[in-house]
């Protein structure tokens, strides 16, 4: 079984690395399994000199699970290689099919595992910022399971982080405005994000544990996508509005 997950794994890791995509898994894996199978891809990345700087939550919001017919809470892990600087450019061929989404981020100053209350999770924070993530599903047409998404790292693939705001900026209604090449796709609120973004980072508290990790200061934590994902092709240039935050923006070349 070991051998099995480390060959998915393998699979999965090399779909990401060359940006070419994988036929849906014949394997059914469990949901135990497919986390199993993300750790162990990601350990193949930091092998390869990345490190681990946070965590993505996915399908927080109805919007994206929705869009993807899957309506379970997941999450990824995020490394340094996948940052993109804000204002800056990505190539477009480093992805398989990217999408972007709207997200509301958090950096912490102090370690995070299990069950929280909502005043542990803001003492918890150093700042708040607007994000974009590039999703990229290493499956063809984009297309996969609960299991195979998390086995593939949740899709995980980049993130862009905006400026920091203090902690106890009200984050909880936040219009969001996502535009592609100056043409607004995607009108949404933070209130999209479980009710508020808040709630994410508390989720992701619980999961850390449940897996068997510490978040730490420093990492990032992205809440998940307040709309729908757009499909992006070379030269996009992409921007984040988000009410009451600093705007932001990247491009694919
Ligand atoms: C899975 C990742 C979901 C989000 O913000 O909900 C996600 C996918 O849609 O490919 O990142
Ligand atoms: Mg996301």
């Amino acid at each position: 079984m070991k051998h099995e997950l480390d060959n998915v794994a393998n699979r999965l890791d090399v779909a990401a690395r060359d940006a070419t995509a994988i036929a849906q898994l014949d394997e059914q894996l469990t949901l135990d399994e497919a986390y199993e199978v993300q750790a162990l891809a990601l350990a193949r990345r930091v092998k390869r000199g990345e490190r681990i700087v946070g965590m993505k939550m996915g399908f927080t919001s109805r919007a994206k699970m929705v869009q993807m017919g899957i309506d379970e809470m997941i999450f990824g892990r995020l490394t340094d290689g996948m940052l993109v600087e804000e204002g800056g450019v990505t190539r477009r061929a480093r992805y398989v099919h990217p999408r972007v989404e709207p997200e509301i981020a958090f950096r912490l100053r102090k370690p995070l595992a299990g069950r929280i209350s909502h005043f542990e999770a803001r003492d918890a924070v150093e700042y708040i910022a607007p994000a974009i993530e590039i999703i990229d599903s290493r499956y063809q047409n984009f297309k996969f399971s609960l299991a195979d998404v998390v086995a593939d790292n949740s899709s995980s693939s980049g993130f862009i982080i905006g400026p920091p705001h203090g902690p106890d900026i009200d984050i909880a209604n936040l219009g969001m405005v996502l535009s592609v090449d100056g043409a607004p796709r995607e009108i949404g609120s933070s209130a999209a994000i479980l009710g508020n973004p808040w709630r994410s980072l508390i989720a992701a508290s619980v999961f850390a544990e449940r897996y068997g990790f510490t978040l730490r200061p420093g990492d990032i934590v992205m809440a998940g996508g307040a709309t729908a994902a757009v499909a992006c092709e070379a030269g996009a240039r992409v921007k984040l509005e988000t009410q009451g935050l600093a705007e932001i923006s990247f491009s694919f070349r």
